[in-house]
């Protein structure tokens, strides 16, 4: 017998026999995957069996939505894809919110259900789902294996679609047969899709008309998506702004693409962003979308939106491109490649001081604004007081609601990835779940999962999985009692009718910590958080805080559903300041 070189060794290695189980776990070994986050059940058990005798690192959740938002968590943070598995039936259909969420928030997922075997699939059998049907709105691709020599091409091609162009989730439906049948396992092939095929660099003439109106516009601003993220371009963005002089407002997901702290950035846009980015965009004469998809909440009535401007959009995907604001300068293209383009070309920058002395002086007089009151807490101060704490370098998970809203406004993104928060379905019981992925990802980063009282209890019980792997996580919840949102547009939209949005009662949350076995904080005043946060960041391991905050606060500035961004309510004037 001749004797085998490395590379012929690894090749036969790809071309064994293997059951659809083992082939699974081969393949996403050769992807990279550090972890699975999952749940067993009867249509998984011979992967689940196979799972243990390969001691594969995988997180049990106590619930498959907590599997799959822990997964985007995961996605968020690393940039690579997070992988779930769940059974089929009752298992596949708890991943229904977090594959849209994932979808609407372009995070790259690959998911694989159980399903029943083969023979009986359309038979109503015992947790049948018909999860292809269900997922194929949500999913950016999915598939059904019906042949094991199918499975390996399907795999390599899931983590090519979730990962390349627009990213999204991708989901594997596996009937159980499949997973014991063997075949020959050659994951060492090409991905072949002719009819897919992301382009990724911007065309040479577009990127020329870009760099013209710049140099004749006179109030150019940038709206700076996701996508600068997902493209690792933070770098980029910032070397182009600086060279152009031209402001940057970013979108909710985008928080974090540019420096918080930089002079040419004006905050978040949109329904509560601030009052310079949003007059921005309201007085700019050439809009640059980079990587957003021009969201209702960020750009308010359409026909109020940008009047004054030529719009360009960078983005991946073209579908984006047009959909709700007509564009003049189109450019498909990831977004790094784009602004390397940009910077290569270097055309005469605007003349933008003008323009920037305006802004700046819209900076000093409307800046964020809540009246201090120390007895209590107020919440915009707590997020403050945790930026603080963490030198503003945690990584921050949120739910969805005013504490988003306030997180958003109050904690200052200087850094890329460090900001998890469900943008699109805008998903409560997102925040729990998503810091375990997110800490799993970066081991040594301070995880802060800031909740609300509300979307808290959708999710807790994924607490079990942060006491049993000692994951340092501090869950701040920011109880107002209240569904705070739903209680905000209530009081200002439906003459305060409080129709089901108040929960004076709810459950004592410090007890519920120590039912986990985790310490559990509360504070009511401004004295008692400052002391609660130095408690928690002291100790190297999960705290749960209770902040009672001030229940009738809102969430200001706002642009009111079917208002323009320049019709904001709720800024006030700092005239002191502006002095
Ligand atoms: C799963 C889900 N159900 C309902 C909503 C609608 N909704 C948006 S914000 C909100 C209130 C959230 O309350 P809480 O979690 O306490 O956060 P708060 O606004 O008080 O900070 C609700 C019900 C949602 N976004 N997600
Ligand atoms: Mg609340």
């Amino acid at each position: 017998m001749t004797r085998m070189n490395v590379e012929e060794q690894e090749k036969a290695k790809t071309k064994m026999k293997l059951n659809g189980s083992l082939m699974l776990i081969e393949a996403l070994k050769a992807e990279g995957v550090e972890v699975i986050f999952g749940y067993p059940g009867g249509a998984v058990l011979p992967l689940y069996d196979e799972l243990y005798k390969a001691g594969v690192f995988h997180v049990l959740t106590r619930h498959e939505q907590g599997a799959i938002h822990a997964a985007e968590g995961y996605a968020r943070i690393s940039g690579k894809p997070g992988v779930v598995i769940a059974t089929s039936g009752p298992g596949a259909t708890n991943l229904v919110t977090g594959l849209t969420d994932a979808m609407m928030d372009s995070l790259p997922l690959v998911v694989f259900t159980g399903q029943v075997a083969t023979s009986v699939i359309g038979s109503d059998a015992f947790q049948e789902a018909d999860v292809v049907g269900i997922t194929m709105p949500i999913t950016k691709h999915n598939y059904q294996v019906r042949d094991i020599s199918e499975l390996p091409r399907i795999i390599k091609e899931a983590f090519h679609i979730a990962t390349t162009g627009r990213p999204g989730p991708v989901l594997i439906d596996i009937p159980k047969d499949i997973t014991t049948a063997e075949g020959e396992f050659d994951y060492d092939q090409d991905v072949h899709l002719p009819g897919y095929q992301p382009t990724t660099q911007p065309n040479h003439w577009q990127i020329r008309r870009l760099v013209e109106a710049v140099s004749q516009s006179k109030r150019p601003v940038i709206l700076a998506g996701a996508g600068v993220l997902h493209a690792n371009a933070a770098d980029e963005l910032r070397q182009y702004a600086e060279q152009q002089r031209i402001p940057v407002v970013h979108t909710l997901l985008g928080l974090g693409g540019f420096p918080a702290d930089h002079p040419l950035f004006l905050g978040m846009a949109g329904m509560h962003g601030t009052y310079t980015a949003n007059m921005a965009l309201y007085e700019c004469d050439l809009l640059i979308n980079i990587g957003a998809r021009f969201d209702d909440r960020v750009t308010g009535n359409l026909n109020d939106f940008a009047p004054k401007a030529t719009v360009a959009h960078i983005d991946i995907d073209p579908a984006e491109i047009g959909k709700n604001v007509p564009t003049k300068i189109p450019i498909v293209s990831d977004a790094k490649a784009a602004l390397q383009e940009l910077i290569a070309q270097q055309g005469k920058p605007a003349d933008t001081a003008a323009w920037l002395v305006q802004l700046d002086e819209w900076k000093r007089r409307f800046p964020l604004y809540y009246e201090p009151e120390a007895g209590t807490i107020k919440p915009q101060k707590l997020i403050e007081m945790i930026y603080e704490m963490t030198n503003g370098e945690a990584i921050v998970t949120t739910d969805v609601g005013q504490h988003q809203m306030w997180a958003a406004q109050y904690y200052k993104f200087n850094r890329p990835h460090r900001w998890v928060t469900s943008g699109g379905l805008g998903t409560m019981g997102f925040g729990l779940p998503a810091a375990i992925g997110a800490q799993l990802a970066d081991r040594s980063a301070t995880v802060v999962s800031i909740v609300g009282d509300g979307g808290f209890q959708m999710t807790f019980q994924e607490l079990s999985v942060i006491q049993e792997l000692q994951l340092p996580i501090k869950i701040v919840i920011v109880n107002n009692q209240a569904l705070g949102m739903v209680r905000q547009w209530q009081e200002l939209f439906y003459d305060q009718r409080y129709s089901h949005s108040l929960i004076p009662n709810q459950p004592d949350f410090v007890k519920l910590a120590e039912a986990y076995g985790m310490l559990g904080l509360r504070a009511k005043t401004e004295a008692e958080a400052a002391d609660v946060l130095k408690q928690a960041f002291a100790i190297n391991g999960p705290v749960l805080l209770d902040f009672h905050v001030r229940a009738d606060e809102n969430v200001y500035p706002m642009v009111a559903p079917g208002k323009g961004l320049h019709q904001m309510v709720g800024v006030k004037a700092c005239e002191e300041s502006s002095q």
